[in-house]
């Protein structure tokens, strides 16, 4: 299959040091979402036995790798960030390819997973424990930090390269063996991720790749006791699951899921940033990101210019294939299609009122993809389940307020608590948000969107559980912290 033309040379599983076909012979093929007909590439399919394998392979590679020093470590995900900057261009054409996102965006994912590597090694020599006095003479007490032994990482399809590189970076660093599962839809960019780990020194077995369609092989690595932890992003239902069913053997768990993000827009704002960043946190990325924006609360004194303007610029976002310089890009898959084509019925069914878009294109020059228009519903009761409910797509629900603390009712209450935003010019009321609104992620004149790698990123309530990921938070996850106490008075 063509994989090679896309700069991939494997299509296969990386177990053990080894590019390997699975063991059952399976297969399957990955599709262009901008252009159905196209198969971008025929990629192995994993299967118990395969799992099994990497899992061994991961054991073990993992304590020579623990015993690796951390800057030696650092100096793998060094060389990965400087092969992977020489090969920007080509991660992002294949993030657009297998994704659907326009280019610029994939490129901000590249950037970004650059940043978390960069980030990460630079880890490598810190580390942190503490000394502390010892409530004993002659006694030192401090902590160090150990890693966990093997991780399963477990990928979703909407950033295929940046959250594999910030799950992984962090792992490898803190010293830990892996086995990596990414979404059946997008293995590409994690196939050529591997690759360029493998190419920069990394020893084998201490990253393993296993690629497919994924519920028994994520189920067994879930349940498998020779896994540590589990770093997981993807929705609510599944990661509800991995959650108790990795209780069951005592794993170290980091959630990161849904999200129904909410951005209040006060009376006093800049109507036209804050209109400007809604439509591209809405609808960039064609919304299927966990911190898309997929409320907005508007005070009502403000309501009519906001939507005017909103509408105004919606209607200006080109939507097309992502490798076409347009704003909105395929949504990823037909699954995803035809759940968003469903919610969209459902909010008329419910009552809301459709104010723009709302259709799957069918013309002729979106006949080859999945292409859904920027879709904005008004009248929205916040009891309703496209107020309620991740949608993941391009989709708005707009709610009108009567002051700040009524938004703030709006905003929190739905099950989700990832990321929000406010647009105000008053600096106590920003503050009075900050305080009460129930998210991990709280922006201030700022889109609901991303985050910098240094710093933490989750969710509270049904968005996340376990520690953040990024930042010093995701080595508090991959590392456990041992606390020694050390007598040398030689028992006088
Ligand atoms: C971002 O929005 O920039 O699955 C990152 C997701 C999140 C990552 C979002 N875990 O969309």
């Amino acid at each position: 299959m063509p994989a090679k033309n896309l700069g991939i040379e494997n299509n296969n599983l990386y177990i053990g040091g080894e590019w390997v076909d699975s063991t059952g012979g399976d297969s399957y093929e990955v599709r262009n979402p901008a252009h159905r007909h196209q198969v971008l590439a025929e990629v192995q399919s994993a299967g118990i036995e395969d799992a099994e394998s990497a899992i061994a392979a991961a054991k073990e590679a993992a304590a020579g790798w623990a015993s690796t020093p951390a800057p030696q470590r650092a100096d793998v995900l060094y060389r990965v960030h400087e092969l992977m900057r020489e090969r920007f261009e080509e991660f992002a054409r294949l993030i657009t390819l297998e994704e659907g996102k326009s280019l610029p965006d994939a490129r901000g994912e590249v950037q970004r997973s650059l940043n978390i590597i960069q980030y990460a090694a630079g880890e490598g020599r810190r580390m942190f424990g503490y000394t502390t006095p010892s409530e004993s003479r002659d006694t030192v007490a401090y902590t160090l930090r150990r890693p966990l032994g093997v991780v399963a990482v477990i990928t979703p399809w909407n950033f295929p390269l940046a959250i594999p590189a910030w799950k992984m970076a962090p792992a490898l660093i803190c010293g830990n063996a892996i086995v990596f599962k990414p979404a059946s839809s997008t293995p590409l960019s994690a196939i050529k991720l591997t690759e360029t780990f493998v190419e920069a020194g990394l020893p084998p077995g201490v990253l393993n790749l296993v690629t497919g369609p994924g519920r028994s092989v994520g189920d067994y690595m879930v349940n498998h006791p020779d896994i540590a932890g589990i770093s997981f992003t993807g929705s609510t239902e599944i990661g509800a699951k991995l959650y108790s069913q990795a209780a069951a053997t005592l794993k170290k768990v980091q959630c990161e899921m849904g999200g129904k993000n909410a951005v209040i827009v006060l009376s006093d704002a800049d109507m036209e940033q804050a209109i400007g960043s809604v439509a591209l946190a809405a609808f960039g990325s064609t919304g299927q990101r966990c911190t898309a924006t997929s409320r907005v609360i508007v005070e009502e004194s403000a309501l009519d210019s906001f939507l005017e303007g909103l509408v105004e610029r919606t209607r200006g976002m080109t939507v097309g294939d992502g490798l076409d310089s347009c704003d909105v890009g395929p949504v990823a898959s037909e699954g995803q299609f035809e759940k968003i084509m469903e919610y969209i019925g459902i909010g008329q069914a419910e009552g809301a009122n459709l104010l723009h878009g709302g259709r799957a294109l069918t013309e002729p020059e979106f006949s080859e993809g999945l292409y859904i228009e920027p879709t904005i519903f008004t009248e929205v009761d916040p009891g309703m389940r496209i107020a309620q409910e991740e949608i993941f797509g391009p989709v708005l629900t707009v709610f009108s307020c009567r002051d700040l603390s009524d938004a703030i009712e709006i905003s929190n209450d739905v099950q989700f608590g990832l990321s929000s935003s406010i647009y105000t010019s008053d600096v106590r009321k920003a503050f009075r948000y900050i305080e009460g609104v129930d998210a991990g992620m709280v922006h201030v004149n700022a889109p609901t969107l991303g985050g910098e790698v240094h710093l933490p990123f989750g969710g509270s309530k049904a968005s996340g559980v376990g520690p953040r990921e990024q930042g010093t938070e995701a080595v508090n996850f991959f590392s456990e912290v041992v606390t020694a106490y050390v007598d040398y008075s030689g028992g006088t």
